[in-house]
C-alpha cells in the first residue's frame, strides 16, 4: 500500500487529494496544525480513513517527527496561507508559512530520506499568482515571474527552493503551477464562493446585496477536483519537473456574476452588486490565463469541467446548503 503525507489537508485541495489517493489505495496521512484545531474534527468526519498528525510548517522538528511516523512514499506540500488579500496585512506570517514552510518541508524530507533520496517524491503547490503582472499571454512554465503580493513573492521562493532541492540533491521534487481552482469546498473569502454563496442567499431572500472589489479582473478558473489529479500524475513520472495546470480560458468577475445569477434566473445583477473599496487590492493581478500544453502532452492531463458548469454547480450546492441552514 503506497503511503502519502499531505500538508494543508484540511483545505479544499487537501480534501480532494486525500479522497483521490484513498480511492487509489493509498494510506493517507494529513498534517494538521495547532492545538484544538476545529478543522481536525471536520476532516475526521469527512474522511475518517485519513490518519491525522499534528505539526506545523514553521516548526521543522515537528515535520521530521511526522515524516518518521508516516514514512511516506509521496509528500504533497499544499499547506500555505493562501488568501492573497490577507497577505499584505500579515506579510511576515505569510512568508514564514508559505515561503519558509516549503524550505522546512523540503529539508525535513531530505533528512528523512537520508542517502536514499529517491525513496520519497515531493510535490510543491506553486501558484499562478507568481506570474502577477503577467509578462506574456498565455503563461507557460517559461514565463518570467513577476509577483504582485507578499503571497506571490512567498510562492516564488517556495517554487525556486523546490527546483534547487531537485537540482542540488537529486530529489524527485515537482512543482505544479496551478491556476485558480474552485469548488463548493472553497472558502467564502475567495471571489467565486463569495459570489455563489451570495447569489444563493439573494435568491432565497436571505441577503439583499453583494459588495465586491475589482470587477474587471480576469482569471483562468478550473475545478479543484480535476486539478488534484495533475498533482498525483506529476509524482508518477520517471523524472521530476514543473507544470502549468490551467484550463486555458479566462473570464472576468462580470462573467462570473453573469453565470452565477443566471443559474437562479436573474439576468440583470446590477441592482444587487455594489462596489466596496475595502475589497480592492494594493496591487491586483489583472489577468491570468495558462497554457497547460506540457501537462497535457507529458502527463496526459486535461480539465474535465468547464467554467459555466463549475459556477452553476457551486451555486446549486450553496442553494442546498443555505436551505438547510434556514430550516
Ligand atoms: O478569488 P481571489 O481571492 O483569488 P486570487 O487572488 O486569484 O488567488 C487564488 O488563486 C491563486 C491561483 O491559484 C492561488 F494561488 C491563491 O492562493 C488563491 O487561491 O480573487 C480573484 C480576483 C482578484 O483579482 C480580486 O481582486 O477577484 C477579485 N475580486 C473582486 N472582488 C475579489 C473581490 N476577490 C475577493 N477575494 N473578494 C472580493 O470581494
Amino acid at each position: 500500500m503506497p503511503r502519502a503525507l499531505i500538508t494543508g489537508i484540511t483545505g479544499q485541495d487537501g480534501l480532494y487529494l486525500a479522497e483521490y489517493l484513498i480511492d487509489k489505495g493509498y494510506e493517507v496521512y494529513g498534517l494538521v496544525r495547532g492545538q484544538s484545531n476545529p478543522r481536525r474534527e471536520i476532516l475526521h468526519r469527512m474522511i475518517p480513513e485519513v490518519k491525522i498528525l499534528t505539526g506545523d510548517l514553521t516548526d521543522i522538528s515537528s515535520l521530521i517527527r511526522v515524516l518518521s511516523i508516516a514514512e511516506p512514499d509521496e509528500v504533497y506540500n499544499l499547506g500555505a496561507i493562501s488568501f492573497v488579500g490577507y497577505s499584505w496585512e500579515n506579510a511576515s506570517l505569510t512568508s514564514d508559512v508559505t515561503a519558509f514552510g516549503v524550505l522546512n518541508m523540503l529539508e525535513a524530507t531530505r533528512l528523512y530520506a537520508g542517502r536514499d533520496i529517491e525513496k520519497v517524491r515531493f510535490y510543491q503547490a506553486s501558484s499562478s499568482e507568481m506570474f502577477g503582472k503577467a509578462q506574456e499571454v498565455p503563461q507557460t512554465e517559461r514565463t518570467l515571474l513577476w509577483p504582485r503580493s507578499p503571497y506571490g513573492v512567498a510562492k516564488v521562493y517556495g517554487h525556486y527552493m523546490t527546483i534547487t532541492y531537485r537540482e542540488s540533491y537529486g530529489m524527485h521534487a515537482s512543482s505544479g503551477i496551478l491556476f485558480n481552482h474552485e469548488s463548493p469546498r472553497r472558502g467564502p473569502e475567495f471571489v467565486t464562493r463569495k459570489v455563489t454563496r451570495a447569489v444563493a442567499r439573494i435568491s432565497l431572500g436571505l441577503q439583499q446585496e453583494l459588495a465586491l472589489g475589482n470587477l474587471d479582473a480576469r482569471r483562468d478558473w478550473g475545478f479543484a477536483g480535476d486539478f488534484v489529479e495533475a498533482m498525483w500524475l506529476m509524482l508518477q513520472q520517471p523524472t521530476p519537473d514543473d507544470y502549468v495546470i490551467a484550463t486555458g480560458r479566462d473570464h472576468s468577475i462580470r462573467d462570473l456574476l453573469d453565470v452565477a445569477f443566471s443559474t437562479v434566473g436573474i439576468n440583470d445583477w446590477s441592482e444587487y452588486v455594489t462596489r466596496d473599496p475595502a475589497y480592492l487590492r494594493l496591487a491586483d493581478v489583472e489577468s491570468l490565463v495558462g497554457d497547460s500544453s506540457k501537462a497535457r502532452s507529458v502527463l496526459g492531463w486535461e480539465p474535465k469541467m468547464d467554467f459555466p458548469s463549475l459556477i452553476s454547480m457551486m451555486v446549486n450546492h450553496d442553494l442546498a446548503e443555505q436551505k438547510v441552514l434556514v430550516r
